[in-house]
């Protein structure tokens, strides 16, 4: 019996973490693309923890190659250069400060890490990076790592071009560059191991987990080899024998042969249908409805939920890049967005994760955003701006902070809330009007018809008066926007006109008066 325990803890022990750690009834995740580590840490402390966010996923912290032409993009953060922790966003000893302030507060960080490749093949020499550290593209000669030759997929590839050129052939996409970035030949030893010190070294200042950007551009195996190496958390915040929470970047639409499943022996995987299909359905494009909601999840070819991170937007598809198109909705659609991420937070699937953006002069040209390189607000020397808080709670200096509007700071709250409810009480009305409870904790009601809807559902909630977290919520015992009386059977009447600043309602058990 004591072998088989043994063999079994063995075996749990080089599995995949599927967990966020986050602390319990704290659900989501929010992605402060391209923040500062100051600001994250009073983010942390003023309103992530008193709101109920679970962590932050943060951007890449290690150096990076600075891109003058054009003027620093964000992108310039995904071509490696180091594993010095130095970006744009802050240096190391600002960056453990954030990790410490945060976890003290509840509140856990992700880290994306940048490990498929380093930059790419055209960055020339010198030391134009965040650190000024010297490096040599052309020689594949990163010494600050340190990389040279021997440790690139340059024999390894066999296009012409030695770039991905279709991917419908495995070995192309995983053996060969991604949009010209030097490939990391991750077989090698030296480079897992050198790949896993600069995770540890994260690990063991207090990160939680990872994003393992570019997942699907590495076998799944190497990813294996390299997370097996990793450290447990750091016990001054989590308990004994917590493994990383891991989610890798596997871009799966259906249509081309690598399946985001192969991953599922590392960790989770990125959901990409989840948004792309959000979209289509909440822009009712494609003939596509709401009353078809009522499967959400893997009745639509997702995912299973526990292998899932869910979002409707990312830092890529929100402004053309990656993968998803043009149905994917984003703050520049805010009353759809709106309603696109108060559906998901509702919904049991998957781990969830808000994206907080920054605003940038977007610009069609024959439907390209001319301007979907454009980096962080940043002052003149390309330092990035401080994200500073208006006395209304919005951001000011061009940080959208979407996870602070009301609608979906509240539905944060109220995944909390209904946090492991089963889904329940579905209702609707054949087309854009749905609604569904979370057992007897909460329930949310949507009209995206082009008519007014007046019902009466059943809504599964003990009887009273309860506030809506979307127009208002409760505030010292009264509500501040729409109220929802539910009667001794769960019955309650909900009125949406079409007009209404957001068409849809949302009650839970936190929000009785
Ligand atoms: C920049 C320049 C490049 C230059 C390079 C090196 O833009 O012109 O060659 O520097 O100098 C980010 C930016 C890139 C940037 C890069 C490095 O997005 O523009 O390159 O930093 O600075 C693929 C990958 C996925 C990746 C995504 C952008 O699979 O991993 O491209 N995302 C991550 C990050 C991202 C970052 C990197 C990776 C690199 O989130 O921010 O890049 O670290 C298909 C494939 C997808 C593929 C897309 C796009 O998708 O399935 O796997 O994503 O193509 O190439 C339909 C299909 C769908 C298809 C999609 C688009 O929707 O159903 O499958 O169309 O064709």
């Amino acid at each position: 019996m004591r072998i088989l325990l043994l063999v079994l803890a063995a075996a749990g022990l080089c599995w995949g973490q599927y967990n966020p750690n986050t602390v319990p009834k704290r659900t989501s995740i929010v992605h402060l693309f391209e923040w500062r580590w100051q600001d994250i840490a009073e983010e942390c402390e003023r309103y992530l923890a008193p709101n109920g966010f679970g962590g932050v996923q943060v951007s890449p912290p290690n150096e990076n190659l600075v891109i003058t032409s054009p003027n620093r993009p964000w992108w310039e953060r995904y071509q490696p250069i180091s594993y010095k922790i130095c970006s744009r966003s802050g240096n190391e000893e600002q960056f453990k400060d954030m990790v410490k302030r945060c976890n003290d507060v509840g509140v856990r960080i992700y880290v994306d890490a940048v490990v498929n490749h380093m930059c790419g093949a055209a960055g020339g020499s010198g030391t134009h990076s965040t650190c000024g550290s010297y490096f040599n593209a052309g020689n594949r000669d990163f010494p600050a790592v340190p990389y040279s030759g021997w440790d690139f997929n340059d024999g390894k590839c066999h296009t012409g071009s030695g770039e991905i050129e279709s991917y419908n052939d495995i070995y192309q996409v995983r053996d060969c560059r991604l949009s010209s970035l030097l490939d990391l030949a991750l077989e090698k030893d030296y480079v897992r191991s050198t790949i896993a010190e600069y995770m540890n070294r994260l690990i063991d200042m207090g990160v939680a987990g990872f994003r393992i950007d570019a997942a699907k551009h590495m076998w799944p195996g190497d990813i294996r080899a390299f997370l097996d190496k990793l450290h447990n958390l750091n016990t001054q915040w989590f308990s004994e024998g917590t493994k990383p929470f891991i989610y890798q970047e596997v871009i799966d639409l259906g249509g081309e042969p690598i399946k985001g499943s192969e991953y599922f022996g590392n960790g989770r995987v990125t959901e990409f249908k989840y948004g792309a299909k959000l979209g289509t359905v909440i822009r009712k494009w494609n003939g596509e409805k709401m009353a078809y909601l009522k499967n959400w999840g893997e009745g639509w070819g997702f995912v299973p939920s526990d292998r899932a991170l869910v979002f409707v937007d990312n830092h890529d598809n929100q402004r053309g890049h990656g993968a998803g198109g043009a149905s994917i909705l984003t703050f520049w659609d805010a009353r759809l967005y709106k309603m696109a991420v108060g559906f998901m937070l509702a919904h049991p699937y998957g781990v969830t994760r808000v994206m907080s953006s920054f605003r940038w002069p977007r610009y069609f040209e024959n439907g390209k955003d001319v301007n979907d390189w454009v980096g962080p607000p940043s002052n003149s020397d390309g330092s990035t701006k401080s994200v500073t808080i208006n006395p209304d709670t919005t951001c000011g200096n061009d940080w959208v902070c979407e996870h602070r509007w009301r609608q979906i700071r509240n539905m944060v709250i109220f995944r909390n809330v209904v946090d492991g409810e089963p889904f329940s009480n579905w209702w609707d009305n054949g087309s854009n009007q749905v609604a569904f409870g979370r057992g007897n904790k909460g329930f949310i009601i949507f009209n995206n018809d082009d008519w007014n809807m007046n019902v009466y559902v059943q809504t599964g909630l003990p009887a009273g008066t309860y506030c809506d977290v979307i127009s208002g919520q409760k505030e010292n015992n009264r509500c501040t926007g729409k109220q929802v009386f539910v009667s001794g059977d769960g019955m309650a009447n909900f009125q949406i006109n079409t007009d209404a600043e957001d068409p849809f309602i949302a009650i839970h058990v936190d929000a009785k008066l």
